[in-house]
């Protein structure tokens, strides 16, 4: 093509404007920008608190755990031998022997399957250690396996690291054989102790993982968990890992489902009474397990009633089959790939990140039928989403009419920043020709917060714009399925964001399902 001079300037023009932009993005995209929390004050207007409910964004260690978006639980313990779901504590170490115990086959499963981190219960209600711990004898230290010689944590983590896996613990605190549960301060001790053991003789430990189950011990006592001290510890000894549950991390969903919520903020409220700027972690010492369970937990109505807001992300788990442990009578009732498909766009695709239990049989083996289910979901979602319509799309931001190309601003650390002042947007994409799809992706830069509280996906069809998927809140991602639409012009419209909408990524697919 020939160009006149006036065409080559304007032609030089707009590459510097995109090269430009295309900068000021990978700069503003790297940086994280917020706090992970900010008090409330009585005089704060309205206004005020949603601009500040704006500025929040994750701590590395929250951004890094969210980037995982798919991990994997491991039940596996003495209920596996006994069938139980919970076991009583008191049964005999003599049952545990899985013969064929293979922790890398775990591993691989988990690899080929797309999953980031792998989560294991080194001991459940039960009390029983997986690691032989020195603080107790009910551990593998006195099961046949091995002769009493083996440790299944430390072959779990060997396996995940062989295949690049991160690893995380589930260390019960509810402890149903230990004699000194109910006597809180010496169970407390037991406890930290047992934390030590785990996160200083394994290397890096990603996630430590807290279920809130409390009981009585033997003293007719109800056990009084010491939370701020098992903060601390972890802190000390592994400072890159999150906390799940009944901490200020990392926030149980509220259901066992793996389902997010249809509008999930990661900005929620925190009473906050006094805290202490200056520790690293002000929120351990002001934070108490709190019942966060509610259908509603960040809407404008409730964070402008809150004392504090915090960013407080959602893990939301689910296991293959019904119980967490193995039952060879669940082995007919793994979850289809169709199931686990819909919790993935219902966890990933709502702002959560996913964990899957994968619960490993009496021989210390995954199943055939949960590793095909695995399998086949990783066909679907590698096939789906290796193929985004919008990628060489031109762009048209806002009412500007410039064509600027897709790849300008979004990809690896850049990002497409609404006009400051302006909440609301469009975004207009032209693709490079008429496509069908059936799948739409959209991600916040969280790095910079979570803004978007209502958008709609529109397509032309002749003259008309028609909407054919809407929602609410965004956040790290969120992913929606619709009846396939077949059209070149696509605009995503934000009516109502907290600040000016920042995106990371915007996506269209045609869902390749097994059978199409
Ligand atoms: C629950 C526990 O009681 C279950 O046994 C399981 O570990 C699940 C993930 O958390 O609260």
């Amino acid at each position: 093509m020939l160009l006149n001079k006036n065409d080559m300037k304007k032609e030089i023009f707009y590459s510097l404007v995109i090269t430009l932009s295309a900068i000021f993005n990978t700069i503003l995209a790297q940086q994280v920008v917020g706090k992970n929390f900010i008090p409330i004050s009585s005089t704060d207007s309205q206004e005020e608190i949603i601009k500040k409910a704006a500025r929040l964004s994750p701590t590395t260690q929250q951004y890094n755990w969210q980037k995982l978006e798919y991990i994997a639980f491991v039940h596996f313990g003495m209920n596996t031998f006994t069938g139980r779901e919970r076991g009583l504590g008191k049964e005999d170490p003599a049952i545990f022997n899985p013969d064929k115990f293979d922790a890398e086959q775990w591993a691989r499963s988990f690899k080929e399957a797309g999953i980031k981190m792998a989560i294991l219960t080194a001991k459940h209600h039960d009390g029983f250690c997986l690691w032989p711990s020195k603080y107790t004898e009910y551990s593998v230290k006195n099961s046949p396996w091995k002769n009493g010689k083996g440790d299944i944590v430390r072959e779990f983590v060997n396996a995940c690291r062989k295949y690049g896996l991160k690893v995380g613990i589930y260390l019960s605190p509810w402890d149903r054989n230990n004699s000194s549960y109910g006597d809180s301060p010496k169970y407390n001790e037991y406890y930290r102790n047992q934390l030590r053991e785990l996160l200083t003789n394994y290397g890096k430990i990603e996630e430590v993982w807290f279920d809130g189950a409390c009981g009585e011990g033997p003293n007719g006592k109800k056990q009084v968990y010491d939370w701020q001290s098992y903060y601390k510890l972890i802190r000390k000894l592994q400072p890159e890992a999150v906390i799940f549950g009944m901490s200020p991390d990392i926030r149980w969903v509220g259901t066992e489902i793996g389902y997010g919520r249809k509008t999930e903020w990661s900005v929620v409220p925190i009473d906050l009474t006094a805290f202490d700027n200056k520790s690293d972690y002000p929120l351990d010492e002001i934070y108490s397990p709190h019942d966060y369970t509610d259908l509603d937990l960040g809407s404008r109505e409730k964070i402008c009633n809150a004392k504090g807001l915090f960013w407080y992300p959602a893990e939301a788990d689910v296991s293959i089959r019904p119980g967490w442990f193995y039952h060879k009578s669940q082995d007919d009732s793994v979850k289809s790939v169709q199931e686990l498909l819909d919790i993935y766009f219902g966890s990933v695709g709502r702002n959560c990140v996913f964990l899957l239990n994968v619960p490993p049989n009496r021989n210390g083996l995954l199943c055939k039928n949960d590793i095909d289910s695995l399998k086949a979901l990783k066909n679907i979602l590698d096939n789906t989403f290796r193929n985004n319509f919008a990628e060489g799309s031109k762009v048209v931001a806002d009412s500007s009419g410039k064509e600027i190309g897709y790849a300008s601003f979004f990809g690896e650390n850049k990002s497409w920043i609404g006009k400051p002042g302006n909440n609301e947007a469009m975004l207009k994409f032209n693709l490079t020709k008429e496509e069908t799809f059936d799948v739409a992706m959209i991600q916040e830069e969280i790095k910079n917060g979570q803004h978007v509280e209502k958008f709609r996906l529109e397509y032309l069809d002749k003259k008309e714009w028609k909407i054919f998927a809407e929602g609410t809140t965004v956040g790290y991602k969120r992913l929606l399925r619709f009846s396939p639409v077949k059209a070149k012009y696509i605009r995503l419209v934000i009516e109502q964001s907290r600040t000016n909408p920042i995106l990371a990524n915007f996506g269209l697919y045609k869902l390749k399902n097994n059978d199409n």
